[in-house]
């Protein structure tokens, strides 16, 4: 099925009933807009969708407040009764799902293909996930507590998955929230705050805070937060990283990366080329565990560019919520200009620019897929992660040279080797230092399996059974630590 036109005509009416601004979600119900307001913007079509607030200090510490608050109760639940919360929470998002993926899209520009099919269904099976570990947090994680308050900020790129990622784990723990959702896709955090209403989460448990980095930056500095989780660019994670350092906050980090896709010449090599696709043109690259430094073995490299190159052209670019579109728009202006840059830079630094001769719309912020041959290793394009739909492409000859290439990085978030040798790709997955690593498949994300990453990519681990240690603290440490009374 398509985007229902309802689900459009309701996103639609759903702006329209927020035109006079979006407040902040703090304790149960949404604040008055503030006189302070950005804009977010349909990347596809440049139109503003709404004005929402910027958080100011002084909302963050009323959200604060409001989580604290609601803390002990929340926290003292059974996992049971908070089970039940946060299977109703799945369902809603199911309910509502095509209205979801309609305004993501319009947010931020992504395919309504990936939304209906890849990201809000992933939301709700985080939250359902998430339901059976609330169940057995207390039979599974003994002498283990709750951290307690916990701030999040999250990025563009997924915005309502991400939040799934950060909120879901947080609640199921026992824990409440404050979370930041990027200034450049605010909506669906909003509806998510709706959601929370609906089924009567009790007050403060979630609290949203809109704005930029200043509101970022008061959620990090802020005293009374136990725990900190952030995605985002590899800067901004050493910002906070510096700021919290005498803080004694939980930290995670879920940072950039450069993800080696390593194709050996015993490949399906249609497999892998369909693989490259997935890799990095879906959700226009903007990923984090995008495989962006295509690594090919010598002997099968010019009939695998051949076949890649074949591949682009048919692929369609274009307006997000037509079904058959491949590839939508980048997120914003500033993230076009920053692609099509460091792209200019690849080309003058001697890569040669293989483009998808796919049309582009005129207004809007498209960038064509593309990828980059005859780079060199120590290159900008090489090392720096573009976070566009753009690969570079190497060769290698042995498998050691492989390895060698792919860990060239001073990201390890992820990795995918394709090989019909199931002990040369397991091997070689074993060598290649990255938080993830697939084989004969990319991008594969799921709720029951840990995800995160090594050195610049950042720390701590985000789903499943590992990522649930990041929001418990255990007994021994918190009698060791002088506490709050809860
Ligand atoms: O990221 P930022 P931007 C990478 C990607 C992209 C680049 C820039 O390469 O091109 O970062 O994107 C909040 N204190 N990734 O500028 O600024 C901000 O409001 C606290 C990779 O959008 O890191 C938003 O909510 N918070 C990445 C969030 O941080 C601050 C996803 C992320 O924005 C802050 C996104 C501050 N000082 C970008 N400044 C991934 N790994 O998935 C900003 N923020």
């Amino acid at each position: 099925y398509g985007p229902a036109p309802e689900a459009s005509e309701e996103a639609r009416a759903w702006l329209k009933g927020r035109a006079a601004g979006i407040g902040h979600f703090i304790g149960g119900s949404f604040t008055r807009p503030g006189d302070e307001r950005f804009a977010t913007v349909n990347p596809a079509t440049e139109e503003e969708l709404a004005r929402v607030s910027q958080g100011s200090a002084a909302d963050v510490d009323a959200a604060v407040k409001a989580a604290r608050a609601a803390f002990p109760k929340w926290s003292r639940l059974s996992g049971h009764q908070r089970a039940r919360y946060l299977y109703a929470i799945a369902r809603h998002i199911q309910k509502r799902q095509r209205f979801l993926a309609v305004l993501e899209s319009m947010d931020n520009g992504k395919p309504i293909r990936e939304t209906r099919d890849i990201d809000i269904p992933l939301v709700a099976r985080h939250f359902y996930h998430h339901a059976g570990w609330a169940e057995m947090v207390e039979s599974e994680f003994e002498g283990f507590s709750p951290v307690g308050v916990c701030g999040q900020i999250i990025p563009w790129n997924f915005p309502l998955l991400m939040l799934a990622w950060k909120v879901a784990p947080a609640l199921a723990a026992g824990n409440t929230v404050v979370l930041k959702p990027a200034e450049q896709t605010p909506l669906t955090a909003t509806a998510f705050a709706e959601i929370c209403a609906e089924v009567g989460l009790p007050e403060g448990v979630v609290n949203i805070v809109h704005g930029d980095g200043r509101t970022g930056a008061a959620i990090t500095a802020h005293e009374d937060i136990d725990k900190l989780a952030f995605t985002g660019s590899t800067e901004v994670g050493r910002i906070i990283r510096e700021a919290t350092a005498g803080q004694g906050k939980k930290l995670s980090l879920e940072l950039g990366g450069k993800s080696p896709f390593i194709v050996f010449e015993d490949a399906d090599l249609d497999g892998a080329v369909e693989g490259v696709v997935d890799a990095i043109w879906f959700n226009q690259g903007e990923v984090c565990c995008a495989g962006s430094r295509i690594l090919v073995q010598e002997g099968v490299a010019g009939r695998f560019y051949d076949k890649l190159r074949r591949r682009m052209e048919s692929l369609r670019v274009g307006d997000p919520l037509d079904k058959a579109i491949d590839v939508g728009a980048v997120v914003s202006a500033e993230q076009l200009e920053r692609i099509s840059a460091l792209v200019r830079q690849g080309e003058e630094e001697g890569g040669r620019l293989w483009r998808a001769p796919a049309p582009l719309p005129e207004k809007g912020y498209f960038f064509a897929p593309s990828f980059f041959t005859e780079v060199e290793p120590a290159s900008t394009v090489c090392g720096v992660e573009i976070f566009g739909p753009v690969a570079v492409a190497m060769t290698f000859r042995t498998p050691a040279e492989a390895v060698e290439l792919a860990n060239n990085t001073r990201y390890g978030l992820a990795a995918s080797v394709w090989s019909e040798n199931i002990n040369l790709a397991l091997d070689t997955a074993a060598r290649v230092k990255a938080g993830v690593v697939w084989v004969n498949c990319t991008n594969m994300l799921d709720a029951g399996a840990g995800f995160g990453g090594y050195r610049e990519s950042g720390f701590g681990r985000e789903g499943a059974r590992e990522g649930l240690y990041e929001y418990l603290v255990s007994d021994v440490e918190r009698a060791l630590k002088p506490g709050r009374e809860e």
